[in-house]
């Protein structure tokens, strides 16, 4: 399916605002791949996409995860979560995306999983720091993204971490796996310098 189309049909499944949304990560995800050397293109399809499911409603979602052998796992947590594995699967079925980094990047743009490729990192980060977010501590992200994927990756994911325990809520094992492992990475890194 050519961009144009893929932006029109997608935009019709969300309220303008999250439109608006989508096209600041589509446009901040292919800056991101650009400064850290992921395929552009490919960042730009799957940021179109990432939220091509976040309408619909759960009932709906919940078919897609039960008919389709998703993590039965997600059901026990946030449903925020699931529109991403389920968008996923949408991208594949509806909108004829074949790649499978471009369908991981939108796979796990909200919950993170061990060992993100490059794509994950500057799709998932896009989303976090695109120019309509305002939530504190974005403008931190969005420095520590002028030096470091990784770190500013491990903002983002401290900040979801923090807003969830103070609402009490439960944390999906992909993004505490998603955290370590970064902070891993990070130290591995700076054992070099
Ligand atoms: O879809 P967006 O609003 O653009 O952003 P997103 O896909 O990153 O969704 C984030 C929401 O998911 C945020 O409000 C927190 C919620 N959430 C609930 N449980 C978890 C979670 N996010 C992560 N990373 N991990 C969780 O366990
Ligand atoms: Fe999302
Ligand atoms: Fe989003």
């Amino acid at each position: 399916m050519n961009r144009e189309t893929m932006m029109e049909r997608v935009r019709a499944e969300m309220p303008e605002k999250r439109w608006i949304h989508t096209l600041g990560v589509m446009e901040t995800a292919v800056q991101l791949a650009e400064r850290f050397g992921a395929d552009a293109e490919k960042a730009e399809r799957a940021a179109i996409l990432h939220d091509v499911a976040k309408y619909w409603p759960t009932s709906r979602m919940e078919l897609i995860i039960r008919e389709k052998g998703l993590p039965g796992e997600l059901l026990l947590y946030d449903k925020e979560l699931w529109h991403a594995p389920v968008g996923a699967v949408v991208a594949e079925s509806d909108y004829g995306v074949a790649d499978i980094e471009v369908l991981d990047a939108i796979r796990y743009h909200t919950s993170g999983r061990e060992q993100m490729t490059l794509l994950d990192k500057v799709v998932c980060l896009a989303d976090y720091m695109e120019p309509g977010r305002a939530f504190p501590g974005v403008e931190r992200i969005r420095e520590l993204a002028e030096v470091s994927l990784d770190e500013a990756l491990l903002a983002g994911f401290d900040s979801t971490i923090g807003f969830l325990l103070a609402k009490g809520k439960r944390i999906f094992p992909l993004t505490v796996a998603a955290r370590n492992d970064l902070i891993l990475k990070i130290r591995e890194a700076e054992q070099w310098q």
